[in-house]
């Protein structure tokens, strides 16, 4: 039975913490939630954090905090985000890599996002990758857009696998920009997947959640849940916190009898066990 990485991504860059005070944004929050979200069935933790009045940070003192909290506390897989919020400067985002997680994310080519612009040039991402490699963290290839797929077979072809010789890809489908969160985007985004993709994610933003939450399953894939890309558990209804996202993925994958597998699986399968 093939089980499901269940990845949360409770916090992000964009939500006000003002409008959604369930956002988790100081360092107790994180671990609380951390913790929770293990325990409901998450394997990984995409982390952003925030500074003392909420705001997005990649603070390196705070960024090493985190990491260091979450490996002591939990058994969770800690990736950080290099992604950051859309007004963090290219250094900053490579930065991040000096925190050394066991992973970090790495989106490959700039999309618009709302009225911004999430930029990655490719110059970033070889920089990104190469640093990564050389800092033996594994990458997850954020895809927001189809054409992002032929800039991580660039990062591949030209520079060879990532560290631990397994590449994970995370499709983020409904950013304003990128591609909609939709069934049949998700299924044309998975078959324009290369064989080099050993496992693969997907996570609908905003009210695409379920269906491609449900999809994703039924296809083979893995999934990422979270309040950085989801705030309403139903219509109108705003979720409690991660927790009830997570359980209610973890509880679909043991219907569709993929239940969720734990954080030492998914290192086998991110190739961070050897
Ligand atoms: N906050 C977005 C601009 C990532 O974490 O790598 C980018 C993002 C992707 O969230
Ligand atoms: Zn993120």
């Amino acid at each position: 039975m093939d089980r499901t990485l269940i990845t949360v991504a409770p916090t992000g860059a964009e939500l006000d913490k003002a409008a959604w005070p369930q956002l988790p944004t100081t360092p107790e929050e994180l671990l609380a939630e951390a913790k929770a979200c293990e325990a409901a069935g998450a394997a990984m933790i995409h982390v952003h954090l925030r500074d003392d009045e909420h705001r997005p940070t990649l603070d390196l003192g705070r960024l090493r905090e985190a990491v260091a909290a979450l490996r002591e506390n939990t058994g969770l897989i800690v990736q950080l985000s290099t992604g950051g919020s859309v007004r963090d400067p290219l250094a900053a985002r490579l930065a991040v890599l000096d925190a050394v997680p066991e992973v970090c994310s790495l989106t490959c080519g700039t999309v618009n996002f709302g009225d911004d612009v999430f930029s990655n040039p490719w110059p970033f991402m070889a920089e990104l990758y190469h640093r990564a490699r050389t800092a033996r963290v594994v990458p997850e290839f954020e895809l927001f857009d189809l054409g992002q797929v032929a800039s991580m077979n660039r990062l591949l072809e030209e520079f060879g696998p990532p560290y631990g010789g397994r590449v994970h890809a995370d499709l983020v489908l409904g950013v304003p920009g990128g591609m909609p969160a939709t069934v049949p985007t998700l299924v044309a985004a998975v078959q324009a997947l290369p064989s080099a993709v050993t496992s693969w994610s997907a996570t609908g933003i905003g009210r695409g959640h379920l269906p491609v939450l449900a999809a994703s399953l039924a296809m083979g894939g893995h999934l990422r849940v979270g309040m950085e890309d989801n705030v309403f558990y139903a219509p109108r209804r705003p979720v409690t916190g991660n927790a009830e996202l997570v359980a209610r993925a973890a509880d679909l994958a043991e219907q569709l009898q993929r239940p969720a597998m734990g954080p030492a699986q998914a290192r086998e399968l991110l190739g961070l066990s050897g």
